[in-house]
């Protein structure tokens, strides 16, 4: 968070402007309407019925999100900001100084912030599917550190990391944190933490994991009783009405979310109270009473087990920083 109304805020120094950059912009996703479409439908046609995650996260679904993360029964933003906060010098030190920092699915660039004055980073790559949500934040943190080169990235990432050469040839510092990595199965998190290998450029990498742990937690974390997480799920079908131009009604679904012990996974689906036909133009599904549509997984792994994923990525060095009760992990690989 950047300090807006703090001390210090209001000062004009007008003498530093020539030596105030401004973030650099490219967007390289460019999303298709008619592409969109025919996910979505593919995906509801399917059995069972899937939507993928990226969908919640429109602007109510972010804010929704972030209100999870205010949630007691939500530990894993928290806990993560403790293990950061508690062993930032260590990491620091493990990971190396001027490096390229590329923030992946940077947001807010919050928790980046966080680390530039541990990490002192020679440049800033903030990567999201959109630069238009990351113009604000990064504008405000140039304001912070007038003489950081900043570079805001529009790119799409899920299906592997590919950075174009404006990110410059150094090594780079990949940070994923908040447990992102577990929406990919462990398949395609091998897959994609390759990528991040191959385009870190003997930098390093900055993730952090949730960790398996008792199902009641787990279930709790993902089906809180104020229900916000089921208005982040089910914010999904007024998405989908407005992206396929179905009629979908919020009332008809019900937020499910449970620990999945053997898989080692978070399921959440949208399960239809009753018998209803979900119609759009080009197609339609029925769903029985109590038949579902799967919106996420969130895969939770072991200390051993997320250590052995990164040395098969590649890394050789691999440290592991926890929290007293070992619910999440952070870990720096080079
Ligand atoms: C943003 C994917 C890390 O899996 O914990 C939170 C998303 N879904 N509550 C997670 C989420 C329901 C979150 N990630």
């Amino acid at each position: 968070m950047l300090a807006r109304g703090g001390p210090g805020a209001r000062r004009t120094d007008f003498g530093d402007t020539a030596s105030m950059r401004t973030p650099d912009f490219l967007q390289l996703h460019h999303e298709d309407a008619a592409a969109v479409r025919a996910e979505l439908a593919a995906g509801l046609l399917a059995t069972p019925a899937r939507v993928a995650p990226k969908f919640l996260y429109d602007a109510l679904g972010s804010r929704l999100f972030d209100a999870i993360t205010e949630l007691p029964e939500y530990y894993p933003t928290r806990t993560e900001r403790g293990i950061f906060e508690a062993y930032r010098a260590e990491i620091a030190g493990f990971l190396g100084t001027g490096r390229t920092l590329v923030d992946l699915g940077a947001g807010s660039c919050e928790k980046a912030a966080g680390w530039l004055a541990a990490l002192q980073p020679a440049r800033y790559v903030a990567v999201d599917i959109s630069v238009v949500y990351l113009r604000h934040a990064l504008e405000c943190l140039q304001r912070a550190h007038p003489a950081l080169p900043i570079l805001g990235l529009g790119l799409d990432f899920a299906a592997g990391l590919a950075l174009p050469e404006a990110v410059g040839p150094e090594p780079r510092l990949m940070f994923y944190p908040g447990s992102s990595i577990g929406n990919f199965t462990p398949d395609e998190a091998l897959a994609f933490l390759r990528s991040v290998q191959r385009e870190s450029h003997g930098g390093g990498l900055l993730i952090g994991v949730d960790f398996v742990k008792d199902k009641a937690t787990l279930d709790l974390a993902y089906d809180d009783p104020l229900g916000v997480t089921a208005a982040f799920n089910r914010n999904l079908l007024r998405r989908l009405n407005l992206l396929l131009g179905c009629e979908a009604r919020v009332e008809d679904f019900d937020h499910v979310a449970f620990y999945d012990t053997a898989r080692q996974r978070i399921e959440m689906h949208l399960q239809a109270r009753r018998a209803l036909t979900l119609a759009w133009p080009g197609g339609e599904r029925r769903l029985a009473a109590g038949e579902r549509i799967h919106t996420e997984n969130s895969y939770k792994y072991t200390e051993a087990g997320f250590a052995a994923l990164l040395r098969e990525a590649g890394f050789r060095d691999v440290r592991c920083f926890s929290d007293p009760q070992r619910w999440f992990g952070v870990f720096a690989a080079r």
